[in-house]
């Protein structure tokens, strides 16, 4: 069963809205992946552009809202509604293209700057999604790993999984560990 088919149970039982945030620099494949989640429910009309780098999609069904936001390039971090809407996440998903080496330096800066160090993700699990695996050149999930620094993540539970996009690999097995996440806090609810 897909994320979002087991989700909706969820949905079902208490009408709960499950928000998840999407972050990531520009062309690490995050819409690709939402649009591979979304395959069959997925329409241009799910998407909301809410601002020049931020969209959110939603499927009425599960009652899943993902918003996804590019990161890089940006100097302020004072957008009000993405602030609240991260506090309201349920989980973070941090997407990384694995064969652009040249910016995993930026990767680490924005992943640090905006998730891991920003209060408002504190008790939010963060899942990483070391992408692009279908590339010949891509680092390797633990490469990706020590690029970014997570040896160094405290406060957080976070874990980080190779993906394709392209090919459709670990995506869901990457997406049933923030799914456990989500009910282990659901149920404490
Ligand atoms: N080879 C390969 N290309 C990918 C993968 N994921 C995304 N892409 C491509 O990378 C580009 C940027 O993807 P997009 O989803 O728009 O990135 P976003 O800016 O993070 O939303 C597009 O040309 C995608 O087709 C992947 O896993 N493998
Ligand atoms: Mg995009």
């Amino acid at each position: 069963m897909s994320f979002l088919a087991k989700l909706r149970n969820i949905y079902r039982k208490k009408r709960l809205t499950v928000k998840i945030a999407w972050l990531g620099l520009d062309h690490a494949g995050k819409t690709t992946i939402i649009k591979r989640i979304m395959t069959g429910e997925f329409d241009s009309s799910t998407i909301r552009t809410l601002g020049l780098n931020v969209n959110e999609f939603s499927d009425a069904d599960s009652g899943v809202k993902f918003i996804s936001w590019d990161l890089g390039g940006q100097e302020t971090f004072r957008d009000s509604l993405w602030q609240s809407y991260l506090a309201g996440s349920m989980g973070v998903i941090y997407v990384v293209d694995s064969a652009d080496r040249s910016r995993f330096e930026e990767a680490k800066q924005e992943l640090w700057k905006y998730v891991i160090n920003n209060p408002q993700v504190d008790d939010i699990p963060i899942l990483i999604l070391a992408n692009k695996q279908d590339l010949p050149n891509a680092a390797s999930a633990g490469e990706v790993a020590r690029a970014l620094d997570l040896h160094k993540v405290v406060k957080q539970s976070y874990a980080i999984i190779p993906t394709s996009a392209k090919t459709g690999f670990n995506i869901e097995e990457g997406l049933e560990w923030l799914r456990q996440r989500i009910l282990e806090k659901l149920a404490l609810m």
